[in-house]
Parts: structure tokens; C-alpha cells; sequence
């Protein structure tokens, strides 16, 4: 059941699919509702044993009580807990109370969600401006059903080609063919599997989008073709920004159409991104959205099959407008070592970068109507990433694409997937990265992944290992790195059998990730859940924040503590202990409780419901190597059961309900 209200006059941010009729925001509940000069604000009060789930990718643990929480696109590297915005913005709560229901703030601009941070009872929400709320319920009260009801009108998640599925290897720096190559050697020679390499901004000309730095590709498209006789796909990065520059003919086609945001005065706005002098262009405009994403043909001519979408909050390092009034500022103050004028210094120095002021500086040409920025900031990755993959499907409408974004907003997840930024090789980024995964599935976001190894600063040998064991079950995963950190690829590092025994499972389980995935996307349901979502009576499960049910069969344990030998594990019912080792998959019979559960780093273990089983193959150097036909199953029965597989060819954009296959498994 769902009610939709409306406060003020909102733009359709296209979030929400369906029709659904419109009630007067004087009839909410269960919120109270108030209007005062800084937009809309809608209390709640909270029990003591209430949860409150969802908002995405966001800092903190699954129950998002405790902390504010702020939905406004943000290109920050440094993700600590005090943060309050990461780069994507997903506006949907779910509240586990004895009323369960969830609420959807379809607004663009800032929101913030104060979960029991100013008055620990209460919920606080504000949006600074006019949009939808809708309040989801569900006859069952039944959390599952809830977020189905919501995934329902938001539309069907994205579904990658099953190559997407594949591991992945990136680096900023890996700067020309030999680089490449080199990595792919590496895999090969240490018996690693892979599916793709990344290309990182250093593959562009002078940072110019849709461009070939010709010394350091000669010959992409053989290139190209040869990674690919290899079992491999070059993945290129999209920034959001265009360089200016007069002989540079897509920004000079963008300027003929009038494709870019502009100033007040109309006049294409200009910002400091990698390429210097940069426009952005207006996604939120049909028509330049549209021309934007034609250019991504120059890559599908090479045989690109797939994007990362970066830089599309969109990142400002600064602005001109700013830099020319701080610059001026900095010339009157006088070079004194006077600590106040060194603070003024460092203000307007610092006050440059990611300047959200910046965001009210300039327009989009919204049907005919111009629409500041910061109103509607939250939709530019959204927008972006949603004509690219119009494109991309128009272009070759035969195959799916592989396509990601860093920014995003609820309704993104039917054209691409998130990866999570810029994460840091920190183990509370491991458990961070964890946490993430069901509040990101509730908001329809199923192709998503962290950064595995950890972005900035240096990994060491047992985090990447056990980032690893993790990562097997993420759908997107990829190790990158930022340039000037040590080196991460698994084969720089001594424990290659180590490393090889991970990624062999991660291929093993693919029918699984693969089948559950797809079912997920079909159904509208979550791929990994809070175990409260499977056992609602169960309290303690309740506050358990480090286990998550992945598909409708397993429980997830991760070690995410360094020097750990193991942890101890929550088991909610009776389950089967399953173990993946160099001398094959053990298995031992669990009663429920607490268990230390001794986890080496070479190890993954996971534990099968009762009445489930999981199907394993053969491992593959390659995701379209894995035969699905032939599996083994572990069980966890005493009668007969079926496991629905998804049989597709890994590409087909025909409804993949057609591609699914019962396998009947006996005990
Ligand atoms: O300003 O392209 O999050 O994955 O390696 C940094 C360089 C720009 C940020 C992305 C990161 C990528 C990096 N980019």
C-alpha cells in the first residue's frame, strides 16, 4: 500500500514509475508535518526498539539511529564516520516499529534525515525544498514485503551482462597499453582468473572526454580485440566534464548546441575539473543529455562493452567565478606572520575546493524552464548515467552493457550500477562496505561494490585477503587503487595460493551470485538482508550489524578485524557451516547460538539455512567459462527441493524470466 503526498510544486525527478494518486499533505502519517523559511520538516517519534533502516550509500552502521544524515552529492576522498554525505543520495527509510513502514523523499535538493542525533527519540526530517513523499505499508506488516511495494514503483534494478560478474583489476595510473598488458600478464602468469581492466583518466588526451592518448594506445582496437581473445574487457572511465578548448570538437558541438549548464547571464558555466577550464554538460536537459551520450559511440566502435561513469555529483574542484574573487581577496591581505591573517589565508584557499556555494552559481534548461543547480543537485549522476544507457542500448540494442556510476539518486538503478568512491584500505572501510549492501538493495541498487583492497593508503597482504573472502559475494568486484599507494594487484603480493583459493570460489559461486541476483532484480527483492528481514522475531538478530543473508540461502560472517583467526557468529536456527579450502568444501552441522567460527585467510565460510541448497561449479579463469550445467550441490535438506538457475547466454536483453530453469536436488 502506498500513499503518495505532495509538498510545494516538485519537478519530476522520474524516481517513481507508477501513477499513484495524490493525497494532501495535511492527511500524513505517520509523520507530523510543518512548513517554516527553511523548507518542509516531517517528526516522528521513535520507540525505544525501533530500527530504522535504508539511505543507501551513506556512513554508519545498518540502523541508521544515532546520526544526521545528509542527501547532497558530495566528491569528498575522505570518508570518515563524521561524515554526513557520501556521493550518492537515496532518500528511503524503512522503519522497523510495531507499524512498519517505509518513506520515499522524492526531493533533488538537500535532505536531511537527523535519525535520533539532536533528541535521541525523535526523527527529524527537512527538505529544503518542494517534492513527493510517499509512505509505504505493507497487509503483512512484513519488512521484505514493504520494500518490494517500494522497489514495485521505482522500477526493475539494472541487470549487468554476466561477464560484469567476472573479477576486475584497476588502478589510477595504469597510463598506456604496456601498463595493461602487464596486468593482464600478471593475472595470467599467477593462475588468476579476470574478467575486466579498468582505464583510469590517463588513457584520454589532455583529459578531453571521448578521446585516445594515441602514443600510449597506437592500436586500441586490436588492443581491444586481443584483451578480449583473452577473456578480457577494457572498462574506460566517463568524467562528467568537458575541456575548453576551440579545436576541440566535442566541446565546440556542445557549445553549437547549447548542451552545457550556464551562468546567470546564460553563458556556459565554467569549472576547474582534470582538464583545466571545463563545462558541464546539462543531463538534465533531454536533448543535450542526449548528445552527450552519443559521444560514447567513439568507444563502442573499439569494442568497448562497458563504463564507469565518474566525476558526476558533479565534482567542481573549484570554480572560476570563486577563484578570481579569493584571488583578489588574497591580495589585500597583508603578508604578515599574524595567525589571523594566516587564518583568512587558509580560509579562502580551502573555501575553494567542492564549494557547494558553487552549486547556486549555475542552470539547467529543464524543459524551457531554468532550474538552479542546487535544487535539483542530486539528480546530475542520475541523469547522466540514465542517457548513457539509453545510448548505449539504442546504439546495440543486442547485448547489455556493463555501466556503473560514483553519483546516483533513486530511480538510477534501473540503467546502471554504484561503485562506492573513495574508500580507504582501512578495515572499518571492509565492515563499511558490508554495511552498505542492504540499504543500497532497498533502494533498488542491486550492481554495486566497493573499491576492493581499498582506494587511498596502503593495503596490506591480510586486509585485501580478507576484502577478498567478502568480495566473492559482491556483484560488483573490483580492486583499484589511487596512484601513489602500494601496489594491490593480488599477484604483487607473496601469498599467491592465498589469493588464487579466494578467487577460484568467487567463480564456483557464480551460478549462485548470478541466479539470486537476477531473481532479485526480477522480483524486486534485496540480494543481502539484515537478518531481522528473515528472522522478525528473533531480537537479537535484531541488532546484529556484521551478519547479512545474502539470497533467500545463506548467511554472511565476514572477518573485518585485523590478526583475527576467526569471529564469533549469531546463528539464528540450526544451519550448515560451509567451508571453501584448498582440500575442497567442508561442511559441519551448526546449532543455533553463539560460535566462534576459527576463519583462516585463505577461507570463506558461510552458513546454508535449513530446507536450502547451494549449487557450486567448477572453477573458471573466466565468468563465461563457468558451466552452469554442471554443478554439485550442497544441502541442507531432508527432502527434495529445486534450485531456480538463470540459463541466459549472459547477454540477451530478452526477459530473462524465459532463462530460468528449476534444477531439481534430491537429499
Ligand atoms: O579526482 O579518475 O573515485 O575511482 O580513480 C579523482 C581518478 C578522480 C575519482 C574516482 C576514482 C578515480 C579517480 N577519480
Amino acid at each position: 500500500m502506498i500513499k503518495k503526498y505532495r509538498f510545494g510544486t516538485p519537478i519530476d525527478t522520474g524516481a517513481v514509475l507508477t501513477e499513484i494518486e495524490v493525497f494532501n499533505i495535511t492527511e500524513l502519517s505517520p509523520f507530523t508535518f510543518k512548513k517554516d523559511s527553511q523548507g518542509y520538516e516531517f517528526n516522528l517519534q521513535l520507540k525505544k526498539l525501533d530500527v530504522v533502516y535504508g539511505l543507501g550509500e551513506q556512513v554508519r552502521g545498518i540502523n541508521k539511529r544515532g546520526w544526521i544524515y545528509k542527501s547532497y552529492n558530495e566528491d569528498d576522498c575522505i570518508i570518515t564516520e563524521s561524515r554526513t554525505s557520501l556521493y550518492g543520495s537515496h532518500n528511503f527509510i524503512l522503519v522497523n516499529a510495531i507499524n512498519n513502514f517505509g518513506a520515499f523523499f522524492d526531493f533533488p535538493g538537500k535532505v536531511t534525515f537527523d535519525i535520533g542525533y539532536t533528541d535521541s527519540r525523535y526523527m527529524k526530517i527537512t527538505c529544503c525544498g518542494d517534492g513527493y513523499l510517499y509512505i509505504i505499508t505493507s497487509d503483512d506488516n512484513d519488512l521484505n514485503t514493504i520494500v518490494k511495494n517500494f522497489r514495485e514503483i521505482i522500477g526493475q534494478s539494472y541487470i549487468p551482462p554476466k561477464w560484469a560478474f567476472g573479477i576486475g583489476q584497476s588502478r589510477w595510473g595504469y597510463k598506456s597499453q604496456e601498463d595493461i598488458t602487464e596486468v593482464i600478464e600478471g593475472y595470467k602468469q599467477a593462475g588468476f582468473p579476470l574478467d575486466m581492466v579498468y582505464m583510469d583518466i590517463d588513457y584520454m588526451q589532455d583529459y578531453e572526454d571521448f578521446t585516445l592518448n594515441e602514443e600510449r594506445y597506437p592500436d586500441f582496437s586490436n588492443f581491444v580485440k586481443k584483451a578480449k581473445k583473452e577473456g578480457v574487457r577494457l572498462i574506460p572511465i566517463v568524467d562528467a566534464a568537458i575541456k575548453v578548448k576551440d579545436d576541440y570538437f566535442v566541446y565546440r558541438e556542445g557549445l553549437e548546441r547549447s548542451a552545457y549548464c550556464t551562468d546567470e547571464e546564460g553563458n556556459p558555466f565554467v569549472v576547474g575539473v582534470w582538464p583545466g577550464d571545463s563545462v558541464l554538460p546539462d543531463v538534465l536537459n533531454e536533448e543535450s543529455g542526449k548528445w552527450f551520450a552519443e559521444n560514447y559511440k567513439f568507444y563502442l566502435d573499439y569494442g568497448i562493452e562497458g563504463f564507469w561513469n565518474d566525476m558526476n555529483e558533479p565534482a567542481l574542484f573549484y570554480s572560476k567565478k570563486r577563484l578570481q574573487a579569493n584571488v583578489a581577496k588574497l591580495k589585500r591581505l597583508k603578508s604578515e606572520l599574524n595567525i589571523d591573517e594566516f587564518e583568512k589565508m587558509r580560509h579562502l584557499i580551502y573555501a575553494l575546493q567542492n564549494n557547494v556555494a558553487d552549486y547556486k552559481d549555475f542552470y539547467h534548461n529543464i524543459n524551457g524552464q531554468k532550474v538552479r543547480h542546487d535544487l535539483v543537485h542530486n539528480l546530475y549522476g542520475y541523469k547522466l548515467t540514465k542517457c548513457s544507457a539509453e545510448y548505449l542500448k539504442k546504439y546495440q540494442p543486442e547485448k547489455r552493457h556493463l555501466l556503473f556510476s560514483r553519483s546516483s539518486y533513486i530511480g538510477m538503478h534501473r540503467y546502471g550500477g554504484i561503485w562506492t568512491g573513495d574508500n580507504a584500505s582501512w578495515w572499518s572501510h571492509l565492515l563499511l562496505a558490508f554495511q552498505m549492501l542492504p540499504s543500497l538493495n532497498m533502494c533498488g541498487f542491486l550492481y554495486v561494490g566497493a573499491d576492493v583492497g581499498g582506494f587511498g593508503q596502503n593495503t596490506t597482504q591480510d586486509l585485501l585477503l580478507r576484502w577478498m573472502a567478502l568480495a566473492v559475494f559482491s556483484p560488483l568486484y573490483r580492486n583499484h587503487a589511487t596512484q601513489g599507494t602500494r601496489n594491490q594487484e593480488p599477484y604483487r603480493f607473496k601469498a599467491e595460493e592465498k589469493f588464487l583459493q579466494l578467487m577460484k570460489t568467487r567463480y564456483m559461486l557464480l551460478p549462485f551470485i548470478y541466479s539470486e541476483y537476477v531473481k532479485c532484480a526480477l522480483n524486486n527483492d534485496m540480494l543481502f538482508k539484515p537478518l531481522a528481514f528473515v528472522y522478525p522475531d528473533d531480537v537479537r538478530a535484531r541488532t546484529v550489524e556484521d551478519q547479512l543473508m545474502m539470497g533467500d540461502a545463506i548467511m554472511l560472517a565476514p572477518v573485518y578485524t585485523q590478526n583475527a583467526v576467526g569471529r564469533y557468529v549469531y546463528l539464528p536456527e540450526d544451519m550448515l557451516e560451509v567451508r571453501f579450502t584448498y582440500a575442497g568444501i567442508k561442511t559441519k552441522q551448526r546449532k543455533n547460538g553463539n560460535h566462534f567460527i576459527n576463519i583462516a585467510l585463505d577461507q570463506v565460510c558461510v552458513f546454508l539455512k535449513k530446507g536450502k541448497v547451494l549449487p557450486i561449479a567448477k572453477p573458471a579463469m573466466h565468468a563465461e567459462d563457468v558451466d552452469f550445467n554442471n554443478l554439485t550441490f550442497i544441502k541442507n535438506i531432508d527432502k527434495e527441493t529445486t534450485y531456480t538457475l538463470c540459463m541466459d547466454d549472459g547477454e540477451t536483453t530478452e526477459d530473462l524470466r524465459n532463462y530460468l530453469v528449476d534444477v531439481k536436488v534430491m537429499p
